[in-house]
């Protein structure tokens, strides 16, 4: 079977049952779930983000013209908002929102929220309701950015139409409780537009505007808009390429893979068939640190006392379902 042999695992770790002890289980693959039989909905265009996502990659084309203009400490400010909006998705809205893979205090949750803004990939609420359904009914019409649509329709293509009908009627049913539960998540959800145009466009434009006197055109088309198209990108990325370019050492089965180019521009969220395997692991992958820039930020936080109660899978969990369902490509290394 698909997602097979998950009962076999919680035979081999009794610590670690389907939810990883997270008290959800909605992230899970759901292998009951059938496509509905019929010709498929009609393909809605949606010509305002069309023309919007458009003229925001040209922008991105003329930051990256601008680069050779602008002040070295510029380019260091817009690399630093990369890592602040790329962390508010990674050890934010997907490890600790989406998955419930760690627990994070209250500070911390709402540094991860500001980051988040900065990135906006829409409100986490938003976020962790579409990547939940996305791993409980991946590769089919309920998945938002189902990568059997083809490269373009799940890295960007899936923002541009209207979704398929099946992705919210299975969204609704899911369990959100701790989402609505999290004054965090609600409280960013409430305001989020107002955020998204402090955090991802005024704060990253002022700071060399007003600090050192970045001219005002290379402040707004570098860390703010270059920064943003990047970001954007590497984290589509995830969802096209890493569902389709790369080995399966966990799971020969599943579309989901371990790209490493991915893995690097995505801060460690291109293990993607562990991940796929195992979402409930922190750390996205079995290599801790490698590759992996927000392992070693949520470690740093457990250290500083910020998060707590990190979900790992066992190396004999692990061991045991290479073996069993692996393409051996662990193996060669
Ligand atoms: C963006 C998101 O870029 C990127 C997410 C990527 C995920 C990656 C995952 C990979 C793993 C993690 C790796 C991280 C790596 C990070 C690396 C960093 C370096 N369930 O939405 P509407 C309801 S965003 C239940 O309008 P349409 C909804 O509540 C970029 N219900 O659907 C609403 O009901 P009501 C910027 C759902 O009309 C109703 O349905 N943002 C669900 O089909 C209609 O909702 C944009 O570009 C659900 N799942 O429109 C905007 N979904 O009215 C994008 C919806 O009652 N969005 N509902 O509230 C849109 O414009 C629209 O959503 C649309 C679809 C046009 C795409
Ligand atoms: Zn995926
Ligand atoms: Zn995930």
């Amino acid at each position: 079977t698909r997602n097979g042999g998950a009962g076999m695992e919680k035979a081999l770790s009794n610590q670690e049952d389907l939810g990883g002890g997270r008290g959800m289980t909605d992230d899970i693959f759901d292998e009951s779930y059938c496509e509905k039989k019929g010709p498929k909905p009609a393909r809605r265009y949606v010509w305002r983000n069309i023309i919007l996502m458009s003229l925001l990659h040209l922008g991105a084309l003329y930051g990256l013209w601008l680069i050779r203009a602008a002040k070295p400490v510029t380019l260091a400010w817009g690399f630093l908002c990369f890592l602040l909006s790329a962390l508010g998705v990674t050890a934010g809205a997907h490890r600790l929102w989406s998955h419930r893979s760690y627990k994070a205090s209250l500070p911390l949750r709402i540094f991860l929220a500001i980051a988040n803004s900065m990135a906006f990939q829409n409100d986490i609420y938003e976020w962790a309701r579409d990547h939940r359904v996305h791993h409980k009914f991946s590769e089919t019409d309920a998945d938002p950015h189902n990568a059997t649509r083809g490269f373009f329709f799940s890295h960007v293509g899936w923002l541009l139409v209207r979704k398929h009908p099946d992705v919210i009627e299975k969204g609704q049913k899911l369990d959100l409780a701790d989402l609505k539960a999290d004054k965090v998540v609600m409280f960013q959800r409430r305001f989020y537009k107002l955020s998204v145009v402090v955090m991802c466009f005024l704060f990253p434009t002022l700071v060399p505007w007003c600090f050192w006197g970045e001219s005002l055109r290379n402040s707004f088309f570098l860390p703010a808009i270059l920064r943003y198209v990047l970001v954007l990108n590497a984290t589509w990325l995830v969802n096209s390429a890493a569902h389709m370019f790369g080995n399966r050492p966990y799971d020969r089965n599943i579309n989901p893979r371990e790209n490493r180019l991915v893995t690097f521009g995505a801060l460690g969220e291109g293990f993607h068939n562990y991940h796929h395997t195992f979402p409930y692991d922190y750390s996205t992958s079995e290599f801790g640190w490698h590759y992996n820039f927000t392992t070693a930020f949520i470690d740093l936080m457990c250290l500083l006392g910020l998060a707590s109660d990190r979900k790992k899978v066992s190396k004999e969990t692990i061991l045991a379902r290479k073996t069993r369902t692996g393409d051996g490509s662990h193996k060669s290394g």
